[in-house]
């Protein structure tokens, strides 16, 4: 699309275009009036359906800055989650509305040889562009499931999504500008700016291998559209394997650094307790803590919800999506009696090891009643799913083996 009219219409939709190019809170909320409910299967779960510029209806968590979830039935809908019901996690309401293609550049900084400033169509064709499969999924994912219930937004499980990125390796980049002996990390910063200049910018940290590695990329394109404006236009960080919060949106200056970086959202905010399970006894503070990283195994039933009937006496085929931090599942196993017994699933197609991996089971209720269907993924390295709630305190990193209860009449 011509970006003129892209920018115009997101202004439009966002009701914008008479105001200052700034998000106001007036017109943000203006689009909270449009809602459907839903209720989200937690206490205080109710929520809106709100449409935001280049977004279908989707919950509303806040609307300034915007944060939306997925509604859970769009992971039944196809393997790749479309752009405009992908979910939007912010932390402050100075976001960009627009970035002009033409003026937009991207610093590259710090210990390297040669700084860059380069424009949009520098970076595209600073390499060979790559494509990849990959699951952007929010360290908070699931947090509403919470018991003791813990504070951060209350998510239900839409807080992921998987889509196709293209892009360049960020190593393309940091090799242009020549990394110096010594780098240690490489810092992030986007165009968002927190309302007042004592909070602290959202700025995150990689270590420099992990920068390195060729397959952190700097993206421009989701799904083979533009990234929408709510998830980072026109560049953003994808991390493969890694929590969200590293995936840095309107990506603006990147930094190596010849020490650990010490910003408040790596240093404070998103640490999981240092332990295996990142985990702690419910109610208390773990006593070291480390920066979140990849993400555990997850698996879903999408074809059926919570209370569904099916047919007695007869077959049904269940299906799903399984995803871990990148070492791709090995094995789903699905139970259709609470976790008694187990049958193995059948994994779809393999859309790499970053990707949800869809799984199909058949469910056989010969008698009328209620079932417990449960699912349990395992990993190329073995790692699978707790059958009971692991909790710390920021209520991160979920991933306990989901029930869904259904009816057979
Ligand atoms: N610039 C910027 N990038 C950001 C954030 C942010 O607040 N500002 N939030 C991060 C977090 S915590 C998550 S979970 C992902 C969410 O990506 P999405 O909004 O495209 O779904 O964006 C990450 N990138
Ligand atoms: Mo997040």
């Amino acid at each position: 699309m011509e970006n003129q009219a892209r920018r115009r219409r997101f202004l439009k939709q966002a009701g914008l275009l008479t105001a200052n190019a700034v998000v106001g809170t007036t017109a943000l909320n203006a689009l909270a009036a449009n809602g459907d409910k839903v209720q989200l299967p937690f206490e205080n779960g109710g929520r809106e359906l709100v449409a935001f510029p280049q977004k279908r209806p989707l919950i509303l968590l806040t609307s300034r800055p915007p944060q939306l979830e997925t509604p859970f039935s769009v992971f039944n809908e196809g393997i790749l989650t479309p752009n405009d019901a992908f979910f939007v996690r912010y932390h402050w309401s100075g976001i960009p509305t627009s970035v002009d293609p033409q003026t937009y550049r991207l610093r590259v900084g710090g210990k390297v040889k040669t700084p860059l400033e380069l424009s949009l169509a520098e970076i595209k064709t600073l390499a060979t562009p790559v494509e990849l499969v990959a699951v952007n999924q929010c360290s908070g994912n699931s947090r509403g499931f919470l018991d003791p219930r813990v504070n951060g937004g209350q998510l239900a499980n839409g807080a992921m999504g998987n889509a196709r990125w293209t892009g360049v390796p960020l190593k393309a980049l940091l090799e242009k500008a020549g990394v110096q002996p010594g780098a240690v990390q490489v810092s992030f910063d986007g165009l968002d700016r927190p309302p007042l200049d004592n909070s602290p910018d959202f700025v995150k940290a990689l270590d420099i291998d992990h920068a390195l590695d060729g397959e952190v990329m700097v993206a421009w394109s989701m799904n083979g559209e533009d990234l929408p404006m709510l998830n980072g236009y026109p560049l953003r960080l994808v991390v493969p394997g890694h929590y969200g919060t590293y995936w840095v949106k309107h990506l603006s200056s990147i930094q190596v650094l010849d020490k650990q970086f010490d910003g408040f959202w790596m240093q404070s905010a998103y640490r999981i307790p240092d332990n295996a399970g990142a985990n702690v006894e419910p109610g208390t503070a773990p006593a070291h803590t480390r920066p979140i990283g990849r993400f555990n195994v997850r698996s879903f039933i999408t074809s059926l919800t919570e209370g569904a009937s099916v047919p007695a006496g007869r077959e049904t085929v269940v299906r799903g999506i399984a995803f871990d931090g990148g070492y791709g599942i090995a094995e789903v196993a699905f139970s259709a009696d609470g976790g008694h017994t187990w049958t193995e699933a059948t994994l779809g197609k393999d859309l790499g090891k970053y990707s949800f991996r869809e799984w199909r089971a058949v469910l056989r209720p010969s008698r009328k009643g209620n079932y417990d269907l449960r699912v349990r993924a395992v990993n190329r390295i073995g790692q699978s799913q707790p059958m009971t709630a692991l909790w710390n305190p920021p209520g991160y990193m979920r991933n306990v083996v989901e029930t869904t209860r259904v009816k057979a009449v």
